[in-house]
């Protein structure tokens, strides 16, 4: 136990939790730096859509959710302002008018965190952003696997004549080296498509892809044990677009599409990840604009602390070791 006190919450029994500055679940700001173990990071950029704006004002709303979350994880015991020194690093650099050259600021921001030793744990912004966050991140070694919870497979090549965006993120991915299609589960797609093949260029590749239909068939006992075969022992990331939940849950969101995962499924299945080598995590397209009853930025900061946990276990296990 390091227990850092540069790096530990703002106690809520000295300052009430309604009080101060919002920051990722009361964490220090701090800028990036090599003391950082884990960087929790806004990246407020959503003009990589083509039909309902609004989740660049995502990161301040989880911000401002993520206000009741305590420190110690209720199932796992996971505890990770002891393991491990978490910071909220700020939003990462954008031009809201300029795509290209925010995805050039981002996944410079992204290249400076991993350069300092951190896991990123981001809150987006559209699911264009994970594109410069693992152009950032991915080292020449070689790419990584994906856990991607999402109603869309984001693999078309192109929407709207163009190359980048929301719904083109995990084909550049592979394009570009960044992500290994073997080592790839997609889970929760469904929705009406654009055409009957989809999903079917990620499955070319190597992708596994759990519809909502097969994974209600299948069970999520079923779908944990697959993510767990897919993924293996290497390097992995997880990409969670918050359209992957029932609308009921996350109405807050640009491409709604009914019958999808609840919050106690995601809970469950990113509880399952704790042991895996991973090496950063997102959660994207919460627009708040939508949702006036503001659950869908309490369920987002929710499954961000699941997410900072088994962060925080990789990291501290990783380090323990060498
Ligand atoms: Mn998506």
């Amino acid at each position: 136990m390091k227990r850092d006190p540069r790096f530990q919450p703002v106690d809520a029994a000295i300052t009430p939790r309604f009080s101060g500055i919002s920051t990722f679940m009361r964490t220090q700001r701090h800028d990036v730096s090599p003391d950082v173990d884990i960087a929790l990071v806004g990246v407020p950029f959503d003009i990589g859509v083509n039909y309902r704006a609004g989740a660049r004002q995502g990161p301040s709303s989880v911000r401002e959710a993520s206000r009741l979350i305590r420190r110690v994880h209720p199932t796992s015991g996971i505890a990770p302002y002891d393991n491990c020194n978490v910071a909220d690093v700020g939003d990462a650099p954008v031009n809201p008018i300029d795509l290209m050259k925010s995805m050039a600021s981002i996944e410079a921001f992204y290249a400076g965190i991993a350069k300092a030793g951190a896991l990123p744990l981001s809150i987006g912004g559209d699911h264009t952003v994970p594109l410069p966050i693992l152009r950032g991140i991915v080292k020449k070694g070689g790419p990584v696997g994906i856990v991607q919870f999402d109603a869309h497979a984001d693999t078309l090549d192109t929407l709207a004549d163009t190359k980048i965006n929301h719904a083109t993120t995990f084909r550049r991915g592979v394009e570009e080296g960044l992500i290994d299609p073997k080592r790839t589960i997609q889970l929760g797609l469904r929705g009406s498509r654009f055409s009957s093949d989809d999903i079917k260029w990620g499955e070319d590749q190597g992708f596994t892809c759990i519809t909502f239909d097969q994974y209600e068939e299948m069970g999520r006992a079923a779908a944990i044990k697959e993510i767990a075969r897919v993924t293996g022992t290497g390097p992995t990331y997880v990409t969670i677009d918050i359209d992957g939940l029932d609308p009921a849950y996350c109405i807050g969101t640009g491409v709604p599409e009914i019958g999808g995962f609840s919050p106690r499924d995601m809970q469950v299945m990113l509880r399952s990840l704790q042991g895996k080598n991973l090496v950063g995590a997102d959660i994207c397209e919460v627009a708040p604009c939508y949702d006036p009853t503001g659950m869908t930025s309490v369920v987002a900061a929710n499954l961000m602390f699941e997410l900072l946990c088994v962060l925080a276990d990789a990291r501290a296990s990783r380090q323990a070791k060498s």
